[in-house]
C-alpha cells in the first residue's frame, strides 16, 4: 500500500500514441519526496544535456505534490517541467486550482508527456481510462473556452481541464497553461505545450488517497486550522498591507495599492511615481475593482479566496485575476486607468500569456518605436493611443504576426533580432527572462542573492517567511519576534532585532554576507518543501508567519506518508533535489557568469561586496566558486552519481 502517493505515473508517448501506468520506485519518495523534487530527478535521468525547448526529447511533466490529493489545507499546485525556450533552463511554472487533486484521484501522481504528436489533440484521463483524442476543432480557441467546449464535448462537467490558446500553439516564448481560475505561468510551459501539439489536458478521478496514519495526520490539521483562524484575524502589524496576511497577496482583496503603484516601475521598467496613490486615484481604482470583481475565489481545499472572478466592463465572459497581473498591463502601459487592465488582462488569458513577461515585451516595443529603432512599417495599422497599441501589439504577438513574430521571443531574443541599439533596451531580464518591473535605490543583499541565484529565475521561489525591509523602531522589532514559532533558529531573531534601516546596521551590509546566505537558503528550503508537497506558497514559503513550516511539516509528512523523517531528514531531502536541481542547470550551461540581476535594479551598487555575497552564499551551499556543487557536497546528499557525471564532462574538475 502507498500512502499520499498513488504510486504510479502515466506515461505518454505523443508519436507513437503509447499509453502505460508505470509503477514507481517508493525508494524515490524517501529521497526526493514528490512533486518538484521527483520531477528534477526524473528529467535529469532521462532529459539529455543537448535538449533544446522544441526538440522531441524535451519532456513535459505534470506533477502533483506528495500532499494533493490529502485533506491538507491548498495542497493544490499542479507542477510543470520542461526545459524552457526562454532560459534553456529547467522551468516548474505552478498553478493552483483543482487540477492536482482530481489526477490523483485518478491514480496517477505524475503524468510524463514524450514526443510530439502529428496533429492537434488533447489527453482524457478519466481513472483507469485514458485517452488521446482529436482536438483540430480546437485551433485557436481561446484557453478558457476550450476548457468549457471540452467538459461539454466529454458531457463531463466536473473534469478538469489545463489548456492552452493561440499564444500556445504559435509556440509564443511566454505562453502559460490556464486551468479553471489558475495558470502555469511563467517561462513558456503553453509554448511547449504547443509544440507537442497538445491543446489540453483533462482529468476526471473518483479513487482514493490513503493515509498512513489518519487520526494523527488530522488532529495535526486541526492545529493547522486554529493557527490560520488565528492568523486571519491578526494581521501583522507594520508592514505594507500586502504582506500582513497569509495566502497568497490578497490582491483582490486589498484595493490599497500604494505600494506596488509607488514603488514598481511603470512603462517598460522605467519610471517610480512615488506620488501615484493620489486621492483620486484612489477612488476610481477601488471602484473599478469593486465593480469588475464578481466574487473572491479559492483553490482546491483552501480557505484564503486570494482569487476573483472578474467580468471586465466590455464583456460578459469571466476570467480570474489575482495577485500583481491585477496592475502589470496598467503600469507596462502607463494608463492610469485600472479597467484597462480587467480589459486587456482577459483577451491576454484566452490567449493564454503570463501576465508578468508580457506586458513588459509591449513595453519593450512601444519604448523602440518612441526611440525610432521600430518604425511606422513595424507599427502599420496599429492605433496611436496607449491602450489601443497594448492590445494591437498583444494581437501580434500572439498570431505571431510582424513584428510579434520577433517580439513573441521576449524581450532577450527579440532586441538581439531587432539589432540597432535595440539590445540597450533590454535592460530588465536576468538569465534571459523578464524580471518584475522593481528599480530601486540601494542594494538588498538578501534580494540580491535571490535575484542571482534562484533556479526559477524569479523571485518567487525564494522570497519569503524574513521580512523584506528593517522594522524602525526596537519596539516593532521586539513585537514580530515575540511569536515568531517558524524560525528554524533563534539567531533569525537576533537578525531581526539588530536589522535597522539607515546606518551600519543597514543594508547593503546588514545583514552579513553570512547571515543573508542563511536565511535565504532556510526561505529557499521552505520553498522547495512547497513545492515537492504541492502546498500553496501562500500557507508556507511566501509570507511572514504561514500556517505550515519546518517545525509541523515532518509530522505532516510523517502521518501522511509513513515516512520517518523529522527536521534534518527533511533538510536534507529538499537539499539533495535542490542540489540536483543546481547540477541539470549546470550541465546545460549555467555557471557564476549568469548569475546577476538587472543592471540598473538598485542605483547603488557594490562590485566587491556583491562578489563576497555571492562567494559566501556557494561556500554555506556547499557549491565551487563557479556556482557548481562540489563532489563532496554530492557525494554527502547521496548524489555520487552527479558528481561523477559532472567530472566526465569536465564541469567538476578536482572536486
Ligand atoms: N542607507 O532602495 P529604495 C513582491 C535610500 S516583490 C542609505 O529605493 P525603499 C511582490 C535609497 O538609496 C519584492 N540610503 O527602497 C508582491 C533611496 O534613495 P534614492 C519587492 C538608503 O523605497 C506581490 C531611498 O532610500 N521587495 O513582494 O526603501 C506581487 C529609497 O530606498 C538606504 C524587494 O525588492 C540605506 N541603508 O523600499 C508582486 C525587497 N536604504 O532614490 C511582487 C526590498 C535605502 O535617492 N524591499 N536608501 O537613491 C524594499 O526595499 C521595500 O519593500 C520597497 C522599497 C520595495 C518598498
Ligand atoms: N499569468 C497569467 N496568465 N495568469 C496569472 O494568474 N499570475 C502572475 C504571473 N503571471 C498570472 C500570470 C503571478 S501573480 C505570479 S506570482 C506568477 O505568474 C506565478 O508564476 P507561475 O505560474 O509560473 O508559478
Ligand atoms: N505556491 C507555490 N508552491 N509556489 C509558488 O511559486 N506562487 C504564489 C501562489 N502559490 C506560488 C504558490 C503566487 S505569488 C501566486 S500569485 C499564486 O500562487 C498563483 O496562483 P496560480 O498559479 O494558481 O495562478
Ligand atoms: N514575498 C513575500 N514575502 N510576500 C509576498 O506577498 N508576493 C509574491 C512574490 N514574493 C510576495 C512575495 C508575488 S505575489 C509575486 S507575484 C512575486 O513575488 C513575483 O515575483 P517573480 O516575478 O519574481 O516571480
Ligand atoms: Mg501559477
Ligand atoms: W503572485
Amino acid at each position: 500500500m502507498r500512502y499520499a502517493e498513488t504510486g504510479y505515473h502515466l506515461e505518454i508517448d505523443l508519436a507513437r500514441g503509447n499509453i502505460e501506468r508505470v509503477e514507481t520506485d517508493p525508494k524515490l519518495t524517501e529521497l526526493h519526496l514528490g512533486g518538484l523534487g521527483t520531477s528534477v530527478k526524473l528529467h535529469w535521468d532521462r532529459v539529455p544535456p543537448e535538449t533544446e525547448a522544441f526538440d522531441d526529447e524535451n519532456i513535459l511533466t505534470v506533477s502533483t505534490g506528495l500532499l494533493n490529493g490529502t485533506p491538507a489545507y491548498s495542497a493544490n499546485r499542479t507542477l510543470f517541467t520542461f526545459i524552457s525556450p526562454q532560459s534553456g533552463l529547467l522551468a516548474y511554472p505552478m498553478m493552483g486550482g483543482f487540477f492536482s487533486a482530481e489526477l490523483k484521484y485518478a491514480g496517477y501522481d505524475k503524468i510524463v508527456i514524450r514526443n510530439k504528436s502529428p496533429k492537434l489533440v488533447y489527453l482524457w484521463i478519466h481513472n483507469d481510462k485514458v485517452e488521446i483524442r482529436d482536438a483540430t476543432h480546437l485551433k485557436g480557441k481561446g484557453a478558457l473556452e476550450t476548457q468549457d467546449l471540452i467538459r461539454e464535448e466529454l458531457k463531463q462537467p466536473k473534469a478538469q481541464v489545463a489548456a492552452i490558446g493561440l499564444a500556445g500553439e504559435n509556440r509564443v516564448f511566454t505562453a502559460s497553461i490556464e486551468q479553471s481560475r489558475s495558470s502555469a505561468s511563467r517561462l513558456g510551459g503553453g509554448a511547449v505545450m504547443g509544440d507537442k501539439n497538445i491543446k489540453a489536458i483533462a482529468v476526471r478521478g473518483t479513487k482514493d488517497v490513503y493515509l498512513a496514519r489518519g487520526a494523527e495526520f488530522m488532529s495535526l490539521m486541526d492545529e493547522v486550522t486554529e493557527y490560520i483562524n488565528f492568523r486571519n484575524t491578526n494581521p501583522i502589524p507594520d508592514v505594507m498591507t500586502i504582506l500582513s496576511g497569509i495566502g497568497s497577496p490578497q490582491e483582490m482583496k486589498h484595493t490599497d495599492e500604494k505600494w506596488h503603484t509607488e514603488n514598481f516601475m511603470w512603462g517598460n521598467a522605467r519610471t517610480r511615481r512615488r506620488d501615484f496613490w493620489s486621492k483620486d486615484n484612489e477612488a476610481n481604482w477601488t471602484n473599478a475593482q469593486l465593480t469588475a470583481i464578481q466574487r473572491l475565489i479559492s483553490c482546491f481545499n483552501c480557505p484564503q479566496q486570494c482569487g476573483a472572478l472578474v467580468a471586465s466592463p466590455d464583456s460578459g465572459s469571466r476570467y480570474m485575476m489575482k495577485c500583481f497581473g491585477k496592475l502589470t498591463y496598467a503600469m507596462a502601459s502607463y494608463v492610469d486607468d485600472l479597467n484597462f487592465n480587467f480589459r486587456i488582462l482577459q483577451r491576454a488569458t484566452e490567449y493564454g500569456v503570463d501576465s508578468f513577461s508580457t506586458p513588459q515585451i509591449l513595453a519593450f516595443a512601444v519604448e523602440l518605436y518612441e526611440a525610432g529603432i521600430l518604425t511606422d512599417k513595424d507599427f502599420e495599422g496599429c492605433p496611436s493611443d496607449k491602450e489601443g497599441r497594448f492590445f494591437w501589439l498583444l494581437d501580434r504577438v500572439a498570431h505571431r504576426e510582424g513584428i510579434g513574430d520577433i517580439l513573441a521571443d521576449g524581450v532577450y531574443y527579440a532586441a538581439r533580432k531587432i539589432g540597432k541599439g535595440a539590445e540597450k533596451f533590454d535592460h530588465n531580464t536576468i538569465k534571459k527572462h523578464e524580471q518584475l518591473p522593481l528599480k530601486l535605490g540601494m542594494l538588498d543583499p538578501i534580494y540580491y542573492l535571490m535575484y542571482s541565484t534562484n533556479e526559477k529565475i524569479s523571485i518567487t521561489q525564494i522570497e519569503g517567511n524574513f521580512p523584506q525591509a528593517a522594522f524602525p523602531t526596537r519596539e516593532q522589532r521586539e513585537a514580530f519576534v515575540r511569536d515568531w514559532i517558524q524560525v528554524p533558529d533563534d539567531r533569525f531573531k537576533q537578525y531581526v532585532l539588530e536589522w535597522e534601516p539607515r546606518g551600519d546596521k543597514s543594508i547593503p551590509y546588514f545583514p552579513t554576507p553570512q547571515m543573508c546566505s542563511e536565511i535565504v537558503d532556510w526561505m529557499e528550503m521552505l520553498h522547495n518543501i512547497d513545492d515537492a508537497l504541492g502546498i500553496c506558497a501562500g500557507m508556507g514559503s511566501f509570507c511572514l508567519k504561514p500556517p505550515y513550516h519546518i517545525h509541523n511539516y515532518p509530522k505532516l509528512i510523517s502521518a501522511a506518508s509513513g515516512m520517518d523523517v523529522d527536521e534534518a531528514g527533511l533538510k536534507k531531502i529538499v537539499n539533495r533535489s535542490r542540489n540536483l536541481h543546481r547540477a541539470f542547470n549546470n550541465r546545460r550551461g549555467m555557471r557564476r557568469a549568469d548569475e546577476k540581476p538587472p543592471e540598473d535594479h538598485w542605483k547603488r551598487r557594490f562590485p566587491e561586496l556583491e562578489e563576497e555575497l555571492l562567494s559566501t552564499y556557494y561556500k554555506f551551499k556547499g557549491w565551487n566558486m563557479n556556482g557548481v556543487p562540489t563532489k563532496e557536497r554530492l557525494i554527502e546528499l547521496d548524489l555520487g552519481y552527479v558528481a561523477e557525471d559532472l567530472e566526465k564532462r569536465g564541469i567538476l574538475k578536482d572536486g
